[in-house]
């Protein structure tokens, strides 16, 4: 067993158990919170939660209950965004985590609102910790504007838009956006949060944009490596829909060493630090590699 996947095995009831016992009963209307519940227990990696923990176990910080209900608060953000993302004035899809989308099961006003309520409800539950205000400085900043949502917007804005296709630099900043920075702003927020001096915030920090940065790579490449073995030949479902992203862009095989190229870069980043479980959690990647 991987470092990761013992750490994965212990940590991951615990987070499952903390948003079962405290989400809906912290919600005083019980539909609104049967709602959101159903997507955020519907299963889920918990992958932001698991990197926040790992880089407070990195930097030899204690895990208690504050720590858990930090890093569900950033599971309850990175569900609003999945849920919203489903919606059909977006992605339009009808299965999320092997069950129906929020808005295909409630409809679509109930899914919004779900959505609307988790994000604030994440923020708080980041907020009752110590160092409150820096942690939510960065977990708004990496979800906002300038993070999140602009890059979700930078996607919307181009799908369909030809002239976006071979524009690397483009697909690169959208993606960071839109995957990237909630990767990153999970690590921060544990840097921050565990004292990290900035020598280690930095290695922390530049591992965390190497594994945000080759998440989306990874993600889509799981999707059009499975379709293209079945069919035999490679196979696009994004680029018949008019999306960009790398994988659309480089292909297969480049996209692999892409992602080749960002696993050795991540792993440079931790040398000095007590990086062995950070580096496994590249071990997924060997998938699709
Ligand atoms: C709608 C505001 C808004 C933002 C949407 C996250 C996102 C931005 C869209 C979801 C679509 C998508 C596939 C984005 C890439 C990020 C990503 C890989 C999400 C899936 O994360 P996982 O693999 O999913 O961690 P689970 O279900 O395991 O949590």
């Amino acid at each position: 067993m991987t470092v990761f996947k013992e750490f994965q095995s212990h940590w991951t009831p615990i987070i499952n158990n903390y948003l079962e016992k405290h989400l809906a009963s912290e919600v005083d209307d019980k539909k609104i919170g049967k709602i959101m519940a159903y997507s955020v227990m519907a299963g889920g990696k918990r992958l932001r939660p698991l990197l926040f923990l790992s880089t407070l176990y990195t930097l030899g910080k204690k895990i208690g209950e504050q720590e858990v209900r930090i890093a569900c608060g950033i599971e309850l953000i990175h569900t609003y965004s999945l849920i919203h993302d489903d919606l059909p004035a977006m992605d339009n899809d009808n299965y999320r985590r092997g069950k129906l989308t929020s808005h295909k099961k409630w409809g679509e006003a109930e899914a919004i609102l779900a959505g609307d309520a988790l994000l604030p409800m994440g923020i708080q539950w980041i907020a009752e910790g110590s160092k409150s205000s820096q942690l939510v400085t960065i977990i708004t900043r990496a979800v906002g504007p300038n993070g999140m949502v602009g890059g979700q917007y930078l996607d919307i804005d181009s799908t369909n838009n030809a002239s976006v296709a071979g524009n690397a630099k483009f697909i690169n900043r959208m993606e960071w956006l839109k995957t990237g920075c909630l990767i990153e702003g999970s690590v921060k927020m544990a840097a921050v949060y565990a004292g990290a001096d900035s020598e280690q915030k930095d290695k922390l920090v530049a591992f965390a944009k190497d594994f945000g940065r080759s998440y989306q790579i990874y993600d889509d490449l799981v999707d059009v490596v499975e379709t293209s073995e079945e069919a035999g030949k490679e196979t696009h479902k994004d680029k018949e829909e008019g999306k960009n992203n790398t994988l659309t862009l480089l292909g297969i095989d480049q996209s692999r060493k892409e992602l080749t190229n960002l696993i050795d870069h991540a792993k440079a980043n931790l040398t000095g630090l007590n990086g062995q479980l950070l580096a496994s959690f590249l071990d997924l990647y060997k998938k699709v590699l």
